[in-house]
């Protein structure tokens, strides 16, 4: 199964990664270069050998579906994934005068009292996106990233490409075409974004009335990252499969850098001791055609019954 090729690549990097140091500081156990292949008529990929929670997939997907950039819409559902991103950019802005807070994801992991600081101020810059529209406006922004690109992209005649909507009216009008692809990956926007797109670039593909997906990752945390990647776009082929009146093919994940921090091998050791179990079922709300149309409630998952979570900290 898919969930199978998800472990042989962690045992693969723990047995053959080379360690490697890296921007974050933590260091970690990497290989180059790899693909796994996910049958999406076997049921939904959320990995079940450790709960992965569905819910802060669903609205990070409709997050860039909406083409927005901003936490405030993540806050507002109750997701914190990307609060780190935003939250590094406030305490080195002008405005910032609260403590010290250079480096704090090492720092908050080694030092007790520096890590209540760091939560005292991490609540209050949540508070203030949330209260703040300004204040949301500046500092809730992680600059061009995926939602940006997908949705509009600009070119240098100033016009935007709504990359996602093109794709969608390609596999529709013409499915045999090889060129259904999207790029997050816009060379001169890089600078301008809290951390340049991991999930690269992805194309579709229809044969047999069924629609596959294939994504190039540049860059895989492949404890804490790629179970979410993994979710994320069988999600996204469902919906543009459930819209253009294909069935789900095939996920095809094709990672760059792939890679165990140090800190996660520990979890990882206790989740490869782990039996996989049966993949859940993924239900549309099936009033709704347009994936532009699909909000929260719109998603259901059946039968998830998957091994407890794994904590672990996450690399700033
Ligand atoms: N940086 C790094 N170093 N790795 C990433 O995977 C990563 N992912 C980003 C942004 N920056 C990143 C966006 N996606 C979590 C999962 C995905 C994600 C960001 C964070 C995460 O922390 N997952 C936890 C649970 C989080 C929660 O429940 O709030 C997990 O245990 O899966
Ligand atoms: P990098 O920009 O130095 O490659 O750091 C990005 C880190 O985030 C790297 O560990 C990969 C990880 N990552 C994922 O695995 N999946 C994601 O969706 C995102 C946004 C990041």
């Amino acid at each position: 199964t898919g969930e199978q090729a998800y472990l042989n690549l962690c045992q693969t990097i723990l047995t053959n990664g080379i360690k490697k140091e890296d921007r974050t500081n933590t260091g970690t156990y990497s290989i180059f270069g790899h693909q796994m292949r996910f049958n999406l008529q076997e049921g939904f990929p959320l990995l079940t050998t450790k709960r992965v929670p569905f819910r802060l997939i669903v609205s990070e997907l409709l997050w860039f579906i909406k083409g927005d950039t901003n936490i405030r819409y993540l806050l507002e559902n109750n997701n914190n994934i990307w609060n780190e991103w935003a939250f590094k950019k406030w305490v080195e802005s002008d405005e910032y005068e609260g403590p010290d807070m250079t480096d704090f994801g090492n720092r908050s992991q080694i030092d007790e009292e520096f890590n209540k600081q760091y939560e005292e101020q991490l609540e209050l810059f949540k508070k203030k996106i949330v209260e703040d529209a300004d204040f949301a406006k500046k500092y809730g922004d992680l600059g061009s990233v995926y939602g940006k690109q997908w949705r509009a992209w600009k070119t240098s005649q100033n016009e935007t490409i709504d990359q996602l909507k093109e794709v969608i009216e390609s596999i529709r009008t013409n499915p045999n075409s090889r060129r259904h692809i999207v790029s997050a990956w816009n060379p001169e926007d890089v600078p301008n974004m809290a951390l340049p797109p991991c999930h690269t670039l992805f194309q579709f593909y229809v044969a047999d009335g069924k629609l596959s997906c294939q994504l190039y990752q540049r860059s895989a945390d492949v404890f804490l990252g790629v179970p979410f990647n993994i979710a994320s776009y069988a999600l996204l082929t469902h919906l543009i499969a459930h819209e253009t009146g294909l069935e789900v093919g095939e996920f095809v994940h094709t990672l760059g850098d792939a890679h165990i921090y140090s800190n996660h091998v520990e979890q990882v050791n206790i989740q490869l001791g782990r039996e996989i179990r049966k993949s859940p079922k993924l239900l549309l709300n099936e009033e709704k055609q347009s994936i532009f149309d699909f909000e929260v409630s719109d998603f259901e998952l059946v039968d998830y019954e998957p091994h407890p979570s794994i904590k672990a900290p996450i690399a700033v």
